[in-house]
């Protein structure tokens, strides 16, 4: 009796802790898949996606970012075999905001933008308060950022465009192509051994894109054959509002021989707004340039402030069509630099 009565609130105890085990495997084991798929979706996040590019459409995978926290042989590495860098968090977001600030207080001001419409903090957008019809991103009848040196230069927003990490990235991924440079000419040598020419270009590329309009595919080569490009979002741009979409490896892949020998290797216009796109129907391009269609493959990423995209001046790359609703200008930076 005393045994039973011993052995039966043994037996219970132990089968209540099997089961309490059990259901903390079962909770581990369901926190673990959830996890897991809360990473995939991460990874995935609606990729591929169906993407506006001009007068069609394209299909376009993830871009990759590299930890900032990556060494400098990876930063080296990255660049050279995929033609970007996507680097998150590569500037203070804090500064990057002031920066946006001060272009749409001004847009505002001038009556392109929303009274109130873009609280950052709040996850606001600069909606348009001006029907961007017909408008064209540097007419007179949009705030014209591409013409508004005044504004890229004013202190707030240089100290972004300009920030000395992006040299200091720059310097990571040319400087010792820059040394050589400057140690081969007489002129450099002045310098000394070691210094380098990575200094900013004094135009900036300031633009407000409005619903409708996007960049046409191009490589900045044809542009800037001595410079190279990072691309600074001034605004949180998801690929609705139109972010940066490119084809990694394109810069150096034999299946892009013939479209650089001949479309790379021209010398298409100094404005670098429109003139010089490859063509504007991106569904022709491997058409028009015999690329194999297995490496045409689109990629791109929503992006945020802070975030940087280096671009080889060899990469084909546009940007997608602002489709966002409510019309919503996008805000961003293409920065030039000698290297
Ligand atoms: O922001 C854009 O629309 C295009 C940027 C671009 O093509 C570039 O930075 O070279």
């Amino acid at each position: 009796m005393t045994e039973i009565s011993k052995e039966g609130p043994r037996v219970n105890s132990q089968n209540n802790a099997r089961s309490k085990k059990r259901l903390r495997q079962n909770d581990n084991c369901t926190r673990r898949k959830e996890a897991r798929k809360e990473e995939e979706e991460e990874k995935d996040h609606g990729f591929p996606r169906t993407l506006r590019a001009g007068n069609g459409y394209i299909t376009a995978g993830c871009l990759q970012p590299t930890p900032a926290t990556a060494t400098e042989a990876t930063f080296r590495a990255n660049f050279a075999r995929d033609g970007y860098l996507l680097i998150r968090g590569h500037l203070p977001r804090r500064q990057v905001k002031a920066a946006r600030a001060k272009i749409v207080e001004d847009m505002t001001e001038r009556g392109f933008v929303e009274k109130g419409s873009d609280d950052t903090k709040q996850g606001g957008q600069a909606r348009i308060s001006k029907p961007p019809e017909g408008c064209k991103e540097d007419a007179g009848d949009s705030p014209g950022l591409l013409q508004r040196q005044d504004l890229a230069n004013s202190p707030t927003v240089r100290a972004v465009l300009e920030h000395p990490k992006l040299k200091d990235l720059l310097q990571i991924l040319f400087g010792r192509i820059a040394a050589q440079r400057s140690k081969d000419s007489e002129n450099d040598q002045a310098n000394g051994v070691g210094q380098t020419a990575i200094t900013p270009h004094p135009y900036k590329w300031l633009r407000s894109v409005p619903p409708g309009l996007n960049t046409g595919p191009h490589v900045d080569r044809v542009y800037f054959p001595n410079l190279q490009t990072i691309w600074i979002p001034l605004g949180d741009i998801n690929t609705s509002l139109g972010s940066l979409v490119l084809v990694p490896g394109s810069h150096t892949s034999e299946a892009f021989s013939n479209f650089h020998a001949t479309y790379g290797n021209s010398s298409v216009g100094k404005d670098g707004t429109q003139s010089g796109w490859c063509t504007d129907d991106v569904s022709q391009i491997s058409t028009l340039f015999k690329i194999d269609e297995n490496a045409m493959n689109w990629v791109t990423e929503d992006v945020r402030m802070g975030d940087v995209i280096v671009v080889d001046n060899r990469t084909l790359h546009m940007s997608a069509t602002n489709v966002l609703d409510p019309p919503t200008w996008r805000i961003s930076c293409d920065t030039r630099w000698f290297c």
